[in-house]
Formats: structure tokens, C-alpha cells, sequence
């Protein structure tokens, strides 16, 4: 059966649903799932906050009995697998359901093609990929670890109107304005970590958590490049480091030279042992290569990475090839002397980027770019 514009509609709903918690179920995607009988939804329900129960058998219980017959639309091909929650799938054939409607299949080497396979055997008819892109769009922390074994990067920059990110020596520079601020928050939110360089880290003092209200407790793990473990003590983010995780990435053990590492590295030991005693984490991982970082993030169960600053990160990720969607901000204020230059504008984005979308907050005008995944 080829798709109908109700597939669509409820798909879009599903896909709609799914968002509600995402960066909140770990490493487990977050799912959308809506159980439709005779044109009416009789069951709706996202991947619970943590990752379990999955979507379909919450939706299902909801449906109950009216589950019998009924069309499920499933933003990611139900499980097939007993993992710690028997297979999706079981309980899709279990309650009767007579149709299946997918986005994406699901790459988890468990699940892959098994789940559809498993509802076909139990003459269920299953039809996959509708609203295929934006399925992908929703699930995209989660499919990029899976197949690149590394997180979803998106790259934002807030932008002047003479190109400028910051100001040099100034601090934090207001660039946008209170509802371009206010969806930063609401990315962080969905993001699971947030990175910085050093050098933003030490002149802007920044908190990186999430503050708007009923917000507050999704504040993404904040990471910051730090060769040579220059945080300061006194920083907001050591100062939070116990409420909120703050992990510093510095130089790997052994990587300087002897000379170097006679002077360097009992005062090193030193400042690691003090960013420790405050709740800092201190891994060794090169922090110049983001290909060897990333990998190492995805292992710890980091599926999406938030670059926020500055110039030299930004840089340093665009140069590796390793970032999947940019959000620039373009805030027509004006920074003039002693601005930081951005490392890039509407006119200059990397090849392979398509533009997706621009939306307005107050006088701010956000452009996004992404790379297929
Ligand atoms: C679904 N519905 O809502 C989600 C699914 O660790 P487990 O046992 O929870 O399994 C995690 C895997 O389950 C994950 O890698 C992905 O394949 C699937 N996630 N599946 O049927 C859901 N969240
Ligand atoms: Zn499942």
C-alpha cells in the first residue's frame, strides 16, 4: 500500500511528539508514537524521560482494547530485541494492531530490519519511510552515534551586524537579544553536552546551563578545551561544577616534551588535583582533534554537541569536517572597534551545507544549515 496525506499527518504529529524529550532519554533515541483508529488517535506517547519504557508499548496501553485493528505510526522502526524492555514489536502483534506506519528504520545492530521482519511474519502490514527527512531530523543525535559512532555537532554563532562574534577584552558581549537567548536555552535543553574553548571559557565566564523556568534541570554536560588546564578555580563553571557536570579536555599524558614537562608537569598535577577537588572532571584526550574527541564522547553516551564559542573552536570544528548543522545568528547591533571577527557568515558557509530554515526572534534573524546525515 503506497502512503496516504493521513500517513503524513499523523507521521508529522508523531514526529511532533518525539521532540518532546529529546536530549532527556540518554542514549536511547527519543520516539514518537500515536495508535489511530478509524481516523481518531486512541493512543499517543514519547519515549519515557531516561529512555524506558519505549513509545509503543505506553501508547499502546493507553489504546487498550481500541489498540485491535488500529494503525500504529512509529517515528523508529519498533524493537525487535529483549533488552531492558521486551521487544516493541511483541506487543504491537499482542494488541491486535493491523498496520504499521515508520519513518526511519532503525540502524541499533539489535533492531535493523529485524523489528519490520518480526510484525511481516505476524501478518502485520508495515510500511516504512514516510516523512522519511524529518523523521531523520528528529532522530539525528541518535543516528549519528549509531552510524558514526560520534555526536551530532551543530556549530552556533551569534553574529553583528559588521560580522563580529564578541569584543576582544569585553567580556560577554549581549549580540542578540532576549528571544534569540531564550531559544539558545531551549537547544541546550535538547543538547546533551556543550563545548567551549579556553579562551571563552576564561574571558567570558560563562554558566553554559540551562535557566529558563521549568527548564532548568536539562543543563547539558559542559566540556571546555583546555591544553593546559587553565580554568580558572574561580570560574562559574568550577563554582557549578558539583550541580551541573563540568568535564575539562586537556592535553594527553606524556604529550609534552621532556623539557617542557620537567617544569610544566608538577604544576599541571597540581591543577588537575584542584579541578578535581571541586567536582571537575579532567580527561586526557587531544584537544586539537575533534575526530578523536568526538568517538570518545559517543562512548560515554554523548549523542549531541552543542559548540558555542569561540572563534577558534568554531574554526577548529569546521576545519575537521565535523559539524553537522550551523545556527547563525545575524543581530543587527554593531561592535565596531576591537571586534572578533566570525569565523564565518551567510556568505561564506561550508560546501555541503543546505540551508533548511530562517526564523525570526525579535530583530534577530536565525539561518540554518545542515549537512545530511
Ligand atoms: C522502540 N521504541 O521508544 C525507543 C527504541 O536499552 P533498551 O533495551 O531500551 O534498547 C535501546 C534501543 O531501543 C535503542 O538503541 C533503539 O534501537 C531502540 N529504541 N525503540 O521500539 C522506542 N526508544
Ligand atoms: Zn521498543
Amino acid at each position: 500500500m503506497s502512503f496516504t496525506p493521513h500517513d503524513e499527518r499523523f507521521m508529522a504529529a508523531a514526529i511532533r511528539l518525539s521532540r518532546w524529550h529529546l536530549g532527556r532519554t540518554a542514549t536511547n533515541p527519543s520516539v514518537g508514537c500515536l495508535i489511530v483508529k478509524d481516523g481518531v488517535i486512541v493512543g499517543r506517547a514519547v519515549t519515557a524521560l531516561g529512555g524506558r519504557p519505549h513509545a509503543e508499548t505506553q501508547a499502546l496501553s493507553e489504546a487498550g482494547a481500541l489498540a485491535r485493528g488500529a494503525t500504529a505510526y512509529v517515528t523508529l522502526e519498533p524493537c525487535s530485541h529483549h533488552g531492558k524492555t521486551p521487544p516493541c514489536a511483541e506487543a504491537l502483534i499482542a494488541y491486535g494492531v493491523a498496520r504499521i506506519v515508520i519513518s526511519v528504520t532503525d540502524p541499533d545492530p539489535r533492531v535493523s530490519g529485524r523489528g519490520i521482519a518480526r510484525l511481516r511474519e505476524a501478518s502485520i502490514e508495515v510500511d516504512a519511510g514516510v516523512l522519511e527527512a524529518e523523521g531523520r531530523q528528529s532522530l539525528a543525535a541518535y543516528l549519528t552515534r549509531q552510524t558514526k559512532n560520534r555526536p551530532y555537532v551543530t556549530l552556533k554563532l551569534a553574529v553583528s551586524a559588521d560580522g563580529m562574534i564578541g569584543r576582544q577584552g569585553a567580556g560577554q558581549v549581549a549580540i542578540t537579544g532576549p528571544e534569540a537567548r531564550a531559544q539558545v536555552q531551549a537547544l541546550r535543553a535538547e543538547t546533551d553536552a556543550i563545548l567551549v574553548g579556553i579562551g571563552t571559557a576564561i574571558a567570558d565566564d560563562p554558566l553554559l546551563t540551562v535557566r529558563s523556568p521549568g527548564l532548568e534541570s536539562q543543563s547539558p554536560i559542559r566540556i571546555v578545551l583546555d591544553p593546559s588546564l587553565a580554568l580558572p578555580l574561580t570560574s562559574r563553571l568550577v563554582g557549578t561544577a558539583r550541580e551541573v557536570p563540568v568535564i575539562v579536555v586537556t592535553s594527553e599524558e606524556g604529550s609534552l616534551s621532556q623539557a617542557e614537562g620537567d617544569i610544566a608537569s608538577t604544576e599541571m598535577e597540581s591543577r588537575r588535583a584542584a579541578l578535581e577537588a571541586a567536582g571537575v572532571e579532567v580527561v586526557h584526550c587531544n584537544p586539537y582533534h575533534p575526530e578523536v574527541l568526538l568517538p570518545a564522547l559517543a562512548t560515554r553516551g554523548i549523542s549531541s554537541l552543542l559548540v558555542e564559542g569561540g572563534a577558534k573552536t568554531a574554526r577548529l570544528f569546521l576545519e575537521a569536517g565535523l559539524v553537522d548543522r550551523i545556527q547563525l545568528y545575524q543581530a543587527p547591533v554593531m561592535i565596531g572597534e576591537g571586534g572578533i571577527e566570525s569565523p564565518l557568515d551567510a556568505t561564506d558557509i561550508p560546501s555541503g551545507f543546505a540551508h533548511t530554515g530562517t526564523l525570526m526572534f525579535g530583530g534577530d534573524r536565525l539561518d540554518e544549515y545542515e549537512r545530511g546525515l
